[in-house]
């Protein structure tokens, strides 16, 4: 294996120089676009970390067909999205399943498509409202479609009072990238990341204002926009919109002071790590680190003016999916790090951060050769994973 070289900028600060050759970044292979270069020091390759708590690797349960997503009710039991047969699932900690939950609506389960994620509404304890994203099969193709229902418990587990409170547009067909991870603000407003479906009429949608795809989208619980949301009262521009130059992303979550991390699925060699912030531009497909599977050059350059650099980027890609930002007590050295599952990379990435910069990258769990979905903190701080496999598993880790 190649051994990456180290780049600098041509302007760079004592400390950073000191951050960037002080330690070997985590191995990898070498880059797919060697010729394109981290815009400032540490956004590519940085230093690797270890962690020093021995980890507990243990099966709650397994037999799921490729889960999705995991959502903790109050009582510790979980709810586990399955996603090409759409069937939603409660389970207890020790692993019991309940049937399938009825009264979740069909879903395309082809592809990247199906049941994707599923959170409790922010008002859960007094409404048992659930809130859940979808393939929808809609006439002329599908399209990512946020549901909600109240959550009615007992031996056959149901939904009652349907509603439908968000579809992405255009509906297009296609059977992959609509992102889909959900994630409640404080304010209880509510971020839904959407992808642009990797095809070639989608991809141009990202830039474009009219369309949901490749964009970031805040709404409120009933699925109305917000007052205060960036491009209200915009002529052709969907108002739901927050950011936007997105490709597909995979995992989001806030951090302790809620700002909102996303990764975002890049083509070969382009995986990025974004801070979101209101009515930026993300780049996608102008800028961004990689090239097309077949090898061919996507982009001109790697940064434009008013487009966002991403905070970090992986080339070769981690294939991210889940994302947690760690802040229990299992694991104080965790705390504040981001952890991200890694499906082509079967590992789950460690990242460091200060000041809104990598300043550590790790791969834990390698030994398990897993595609790693969905990565949750419990109630505990014991961190909850879902591996990618037809007979997928939900794995609780704690130090050992
Ligand atoms: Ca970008």
């Amino acid at each position: 294996m190649r051994v990456p070289s180290v780049t600098l900028p041509l302007l760079v600060g004592a400390t950073a120089l000191a951050a960037c050759v002080s330690g070997a970044p985590v191995e990898t292979g070498p880059p797919n676009v060697p010729e394109f270069k981290p815009a400032f020091a540490g956004q590519t390759r940085a230093e690797a970390v270890a962690t020093r708590t021995p980890l507990q690797v243990t099966e709650i349960a397994s037999g799921f067909d490729r889960p999705w997503a995991i959502a903790f009710l109050p009582d510790r039991r979980m709810l586990v999205t399955e996603k090409p047969t759409g069937h939603l699932f409660i389970v207890t900690a020790d692993g019991r399943k309940s049937p399938p939950v009825a009264g979740i609506p069909p879903v395309d389960g082809r592809g990247q498509g199906g049941l994707l994620d599923v959170e409790l509404g922010p008002d859960f304890a007094t409404s048992r409202r659930i809130y859940w994203t979808y393939y929808e099969p809609r006439e002329g193709g599908n399209g990512l479609t946020v549901a909600r229902g109240r959550l009615i418990d007992g031996a056959q587990p149901r939904i009652e009072n349907l509603q439908i409170i968000f579809r992405m547009l255009p509906t297009m067909e296609s059977t992959q990238h609509c992102g889909g991870r959900l994630v409640f603000a404080p304010d209880t407003t509510l971020f839904v990341v959407l992808g642009e479906r990797s095809i070639m009429p989608g991809r141009k949608q990202a830039q474009d204002l009219g369309s949901h795809l490749g964009k970031v989208v805040r709404i409120n619980p009933d699925g109305s926009v917000p007052r205060d949301n960036p491009f209200v009262n915009r002529p052709g521009v969907r108002p739901e919109i927050w950011s936007y130059g997105h490709r597909n992303i995979l995992s989001a979550a806030l951090d302790a002071r809620n700002q909102l991390w996303v990764v975002e699925m890049g083509p070969r060699g382009g995986d990025e790590l974004n801070l979101v912030q209101r009515a930026k531009d993300y780049g996608w497909p102008t800028i961004g680190y990689g090239e097309e599977y077949s090898g061919r050059p996507i982009h001109r350059s790697t940064q434009a003016p008013g487009m966002e650099q991403p905070a970090y980027y992986w080339d070769p890609v981690i294939a991210p999916s889940g994302l947690t930002i760690y802040s229990g007590p299992l694991f104080p050295e965790w705390r504040g790090n981001l952890l991200i599952g890694g499906l082509a990379s079967q590992a789950l990435i460690r990242l460091v951060l200060r000041n809104n910069r990598v300043v550590g990258e790790e791969r834990l769990l390698t030994h398990l050769h897993s595609r790693i979905r969905e990565v949750v903190q419990g109630p505990e701080g014991a961190l909850y994973l879902l591996t990618d496999e037809s007979n997928g598993k939900l794995l609780k880790i704690t130090p050992r």
